[in-house]
């Protein structure tokens, strides 16, 4: 085994390359207009700001983002938010959509294609490594553990992995490991997935992000480029082979908060679902959540939008505007009303008698005079009428705006025009 010895960190020499074309299809209108990772989360960011922001912690200084599914406002979101990188001192931030510059019959065709398609551009920045990323999923992690765990183990490929419940595991790729964490096998998003040996109500999944010496992933896409029955995916072509004929060895999951303050459990969410996506915004407005977005050793970088300060104000008739276990960000204006369990992403105004219990409203939505809102997540920019109330009559609400099965009702810009 060779030990690293250099103080510097491996994430100088490496280069996170994040994949954001996914669509994201269960989270039904909310991922319209958008891909997946430009979802709005947490009261400021985008949901691709967690996997960059822990690049950038880890010490990371060149990034590429893959993008394809209705990119615009993933784009603006990363010119806008991430354009801080200095190429001389050999920093980079590329975006890179499916152009179609290797063939023009061609868009990305699986996650391996949309690295395989920029391995020039890859070439020209020259990482050591690369670290394969997934744009859509909430956690902190350092990457630089994940990095030593790939040199010093002397694998062709490190696998991020976590432990789930088998029966939430066949959305995944499911893997056995011997006892020093070699991949012995992989099967993408099984049917039945096996259990931990011993531990049969559990399964090690793959996150969905690995580390690779980057000579070694670019032999790998081309050979796997001249193979007519490869669908040119990570999870169903390249990691099976690897795990078949060369070394694949799993990275546990460690939460970078976890490190720092011993805090209380690891967090990864994948936010996939319209309920999961909700809920994992609602545990923020908990008195300590479990996902710290206070954490000075781990922040999470976005847009520094230009806001004025969120302001809580009487209505004309002396009812006071308040909060309560509530995240508002800037530029919200809270009249008179009363906002409980609730999430008001930047620019939302809250007009006198409204009120907002356990409610996500994305930015610059405007709650109308009267309105009620409640188990409700509100797209941008959507006008609440005057008067109007969400979240108290589940059948009216099912004719009117989309409703899951467990309640949670979404309302867009698309459903408030149909109404009107
Ligand atoms: P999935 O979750 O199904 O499986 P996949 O659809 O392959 O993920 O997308 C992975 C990432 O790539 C996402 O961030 C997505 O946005 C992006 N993406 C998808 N298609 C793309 C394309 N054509 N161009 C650019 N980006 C694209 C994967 C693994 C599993 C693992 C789970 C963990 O295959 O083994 O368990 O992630 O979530
Ligand atoms: P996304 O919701 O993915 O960001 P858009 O960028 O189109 O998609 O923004 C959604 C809504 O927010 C639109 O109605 C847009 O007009 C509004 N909006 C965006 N930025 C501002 C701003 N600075 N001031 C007011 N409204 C804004």
């Amino acid at each position: 085994m060779r030990e690293v010895r250099s103080n510097r960190p491996l994430a100088r020499d490496a280069m996170a390359y994040v994949l954001a074309g996914g669509r994201g299809s269960r989270l039904m209108e909310l991922t319209d207009r958008r891909a997946k990772p430009a979802v709005y989360f947490g009261g400021k960011s985008r949901i691709i700001d967690f996997a960059l922001s822990n690049a950038i912690n880890s010490g990371i200084r060149r990034i590429g983002v893959a993008t394809q599914y209705k990119a615009h406002s993933l784009i603006r979101h990363m010119q806008r938010a991430w354009n801080f990188m200095r190429p001389e001192r050999n920093e980079s931030f590329d975006i890179l959509p499916a152009s179609q510059r290797v063939s023009e019959s061609q868009w990305y065709e699986g996650t391996a294609d949309a690295v395989y398609q920029n391995i020039d551009i890859i070439e020209a920045h020259a990482p050591r490594y690369m670290v394969i990323l997934a744009g859509d999923h909430i956690y902190k992690m350092d990457y630089e553990l994940m990095l030593q765990q790939h040199v010093n183990s002397g694998a062709d490929v490190t696998v991020g992995c976590l432990v789930v419940p088998r029966e939430e595991a066949s959305g995944f790729g499911v893997m056995h490991v011997d006892d020093k964490d070699t991949i012995t096998a992989f099967v993408e998003k099984p049917k039945d997935p096996p259990g931990i040996p011993g531990n049969e109500s559990m399964a090690l999944a793959s996150m969905g992000i690995y580390v690779f010496e980057t000579k070694f992933l670019f032999e790998q896409l081309r050979r796997d480029a001249e193979d007519p029955s490869s669908k040119r995916d990570f999870g169903g072509d390249i990691i099976p082979y690897i795990v078949k004929h060369g070394k694949a060895v799993a990275h546990r999951f460690t939460d970078s908060c976890i490190r720092a303050a011993e805090e209380i459990e690891e967090y990864w969410r994948d936010v996939g679902t319209l309920d999961a996506y909700f809920d994992a915004n609602l545990d923020l407005t908990d008195t300590v959540p479990k996902l710290n977005l206070y954490d000075r050793e781990w922040p999470i970088w976005t847009d520094a939008v230009v806001a004025a300060p969120a302001k809580f104000v009487h209505d004309e008739e002396g009812r006071r505007g308040h909060a309560i276990a509530s995240l508002v960000s800037g530029d919200c204006i809270v009249s008179g009303a009363d906002v409980r369990r609730s999430l008001l992403f930047t620019g939302v105004k809250m007009g006198s008698f409204s009120s907002a219990n356990e409610a996500v409203i994305l930015p610059y939505c405007n709650v109308g005079r009267g309105a009620r809102l409640n188990r409700v997540i509100v797209d941008s920019g959507v006008r609440i009428p005057e008067g109007m109330v969400i979240g108290e009559d589940p059948e009216l609400d099912a004719r009117r705006f989309r409703i899951t099965e467990r309640g949670i009702i979404l309302v867009t810009r698309d459903m408030m025009a149909k109404l009107v």
